[in-house]
């Protein structure tokens, strides 16, 4: 069923319009994105769908096909934080309101909103940013309010931090608002500067293999918090406003004056990664996928060893993925279970699929979701 179908049997008349916002891969750089640095996201042809219309009275209405098709209704005045509307799914929606509403824009009547998503719950895709990038896209433009894709980003993420509670970095939203087909989004936190590209795998005969493990991630429940709490621990040491400041060759003597071992290793993760980042961005600019792989092997090591976010689902993947013949794998996105990504000839992408699945067979595990991906766009208006 279309979200417009879904719409008109929920709500008995056509929508207004029709919007979508897609989920995310993120190629290299993780979680360095709440520590001012650099990543590099690209969409996927996972989408969330959205249709919207106007309705009488302050009630908003939410209703999903992959929610059992219940009607969720709330005042538009009294979505509040913390408010039973904040818990669920049904959150990243309100959150979006409530954060456009927050930032004082104009909101007034009544809303009916149908929802339909192909992005994956819990795979580690951005199912979340895509929802609230929909929200924040489709409401702010049906009520006449002129956002950039940046804005569309930081409200998104606004609802995110303040009304769901997930102190995420802005890369998922930035990713979901301003990606363009055929490119990777090279994004400098800092400098606020966002570069399209390019990255077609097809052409260099690769693939790009994303690995669901159905380890089921939720970032919400603190150790994503205790990550991002340690690096402002470390910043704060070292006596700089975030650890992109320290650069590879000031990585020794930051590390030098560090309290413990564990503050060394999660700095040392975000270092070297915005150095793997930069260099990824080198090699792509110049349409190379050479050393590509490389990059994305010791990513994923130093998420495994020094920032300790992968798990043995993910591990065994990665390591199944390089055996098969993988240039490179990693686990993509914050970790703790979702998914893993594989750079591999295309021409292999079968028997390393194929191996990956008896390795998870073999170990009593659920058969792992791949599909190959390549970078598709951001959020729109889709009629
Ligand atoms: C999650 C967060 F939402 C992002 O902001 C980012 O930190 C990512 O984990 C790790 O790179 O997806």
């Amino acid at each position: 069923m279309t979200t417009s179908h879904l719409y008109t049997r929920a709500y008995g008349a056509a929508p207004a319009g029709l919007w979508s916002a897609p989920g995310r891969v993120n190629l290299i750089g993780e979680h360095t994105d709440y520590n001012n640095g650099l990543v590099m996201p690209f969409a996927i042809d996972a989408r969330a769908h959205m249709a919207v219309g106007r309705a009488a009275g302050q009630e908003v209405k939410v209703v999903s096909a992959q929610q059992d098709f219940t009607v969720h209704s709330f005042r538009l005045d009294e979505i509040q934080q913390g408010s039973p509307s904040a818990r669920g799914w049904p959150g990243y929606v309100y959150g979006a309101i409530w954060a456009l509403r927050e930032a004082g824009y104009p909101l007034a009547g009544g809303l009916n909103i149908a929802i339909d998503s192909s992005v994956p719950v819990g795979a580690g895709l951005s199912s979340s940013a895509a929802l609230e990038c929909v929200t924040t896209l489709a409401v702010s433009q049906l009520m006449g309010i002129d956002l950039t894709q940046r804005d569309v980003a930081l409200l998104s993420q606004k609802a995110e931090n303040d009304f769901v509670g997930m102190p995420c970095g802005l890369m998922d939203q930035m990713a979901s608002s301003a990606c363009t087909a055929g490119n990777v989004l090279f994004f400098d936190v800092q400098a606020q500067t966002t570069e399209q590209v390019p990255f077609d795998t097809a052409a260099a005969g690769l693939s790009l293999l994303v690995i669901d493990t159905h380890v089921h991630h939720q970032l919400a429940d603190g150790e994503y918090a205790k990550r991002r709490q340690s690096c402002e621990q470390a910043a704060a040491e070292l006596g700089v406003p975030f650890l992109r400041a320290v650069d590879l060759a000031g990585l020794d003597a930051a590390l030098a004056q560090l309290s413990d071992d564990v503050l060394r290793r999660r700095t040392r993760h975000i270092v070297t990664e915005n150095a793997r980042v930069a260099q990824t961005v080198e090699l792509l600019r110049a349409r190379r996928f050479d050393g590509v792989g490389q990059l994305m092997v010791d990513s994923h090591a130093s998420m495994r060893d020094d920032f300790e976010i992968s798990d043995p689902a993910l591990d065994l993947a990665v390591e199944v993925s390089l055996d098969a013949g993988a240039a490179g794998a990693r686990m993509t996105g914050g970790g703790f279970g979702g998914s893993a990504i594989a750079l591999v000839e295309t021409d292999r992408a079968e028997s390393l699929s194929a191996a990956v699945r008896a390795a998870f067979a073999a170990q009593g595990r659920t058969a792992p979701t791949i599909r190959s991906v390549a970078p598709s766009e951001g959020a729109r208006r889709d009629g």
